[in-house]
């Protein structure tokens, strides 16, 4: 059985491609639903101040961000694949743009439409999140019919991609290009006003979402989030692999600190355990959970070495 817990709830995009990915690799997980909104006091403690969701969990590692949550379910479960290498270029290009591109019009045009019916408190926190000031109801409905002319053609091209009849983006099996699109389309069915009428014009792009959609969550058990503290708590974080530091890197022992590069920028500080070009880990101590290593990808982030 697998250790692996993931920090997540039920209405996050992120964390459905997440579950699906996981349920591609078949795993067994357990299922830690965390707060949608601040304040997050049992995730906090493990991630240091990192506060999105999802977040990968085996013991006292932690793995921030989907894009290496999927780098390192594959690493330990390569079959089947999320990166083919014949389509592996197109394939994180693809993903970078509907996760960098797509999601944000995404984001606004279904919450736009739904201003009424998020809960309490969502507009506000997200706005903090982005760095806005808190936005009045009507401003969250117009940027809703603004975005949605920004999420149609980008649609169009979705559907294009499958035009030919193929079964996922890139081919005859799904790849990390099908998952983080598909989490993005995903999103338009999550809320009271259900927005997958931007379907309709696309009978090809409801197939693609309804196979993505069978592929499942794999075997989900409940966990509380005392239990993933106390699990951290009773675990030391895995040895680092040998690091590859690139040129004005942080070096294994140094203290650093990490944050997302485009939102929820607060930094996160430790002493880098591991680094190379694609991940960055810091060890951190915390009153909560004693010694964590917090994996961040470097792509999508910034890092400092920090000064005392
Ligand atoms: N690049 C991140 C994005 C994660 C993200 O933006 N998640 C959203 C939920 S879908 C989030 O954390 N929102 C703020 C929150 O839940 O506190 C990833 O791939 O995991």
């Amino acid at each position: 059985m697998s250790d692996l817990l993931l920090h997540h709830y039920h209405f996050s995009n992120f964390a459905e491609k997440a579950r699906a990915m996981l349920g591609f690799k078949r795993l067994a997980w357990g299922s830690v639903v965390q707060p949608p909104i601040l304040p997050k006091p049992d995730l906090v403690p493990l991630t240091g101040g990192y506060r999105r969701i999802p977040v990968l969990q085996d013991g006292a590692d932690l793995w921030c961000d989907t894009r290496l949550i999927a780098l390192e379910l594959e690493r330990r479960h390569p079959d089947p694949p999320l990166f083919p290498a014949e389509t592996r270029g197109a394939a994180e290009a693809i993903a970078w743009w509907a996760e960098h591109q797509l999601m944000r019009p995404m984001a606004l045009f279904v919450s736009g439409i739904n201003a009424l019916h998020m809960p309490e408190g969502l507009h506000e926190d997200r706005a903090r999140l982005h760095g806005l000031p808190a936005p009045s109801i009507e401003a969250v409905k117009a940027a809703g019919e603004r975005n949605r002319h920004l999420v149609r053609p980008q649609l169009a091209w979705l559907a294009a991609m499958l035009a030919d009849g193929r079964p996922y983006l890139l081919g005859t099996r799904p790849c990390i290009a099908d998952f983080a699109a598909y989490h993005v389309v995903w999103f338009l069915r999550g809320r009271k006003i259900d927005c997958r009428a931007e379907l309709d014009p696309y009978p090809a792009l409801i197939a693609w979402r309804d196979r993505m959609s069978a592929i499942g969550h794999g075997a989900r058990r409940e966990t509380t989030p005392a239990e993933a503290l106390a699990i951290a708590r009773a675990a030391r974080p895995a040895p680092a692999r040998p690091s590859d530091p690139q040129t004005g890197d942080p070096r294994p022992g140094q203290r650093a600190r990490v944050r997302p590069g485009d939102n929820a920028r607060d930094w996160v500080e430790g002493v880098v355990h591991f680094v190379d070009a694609g991940e960055i880990a810091l060890l951190r101590e915390d009153p909560a959970v004693g010694q964590v290593a917090v994996h961040f990808p470097r792509l999508g982030y910034d890092w400092r070495v920090a000064r005392d």
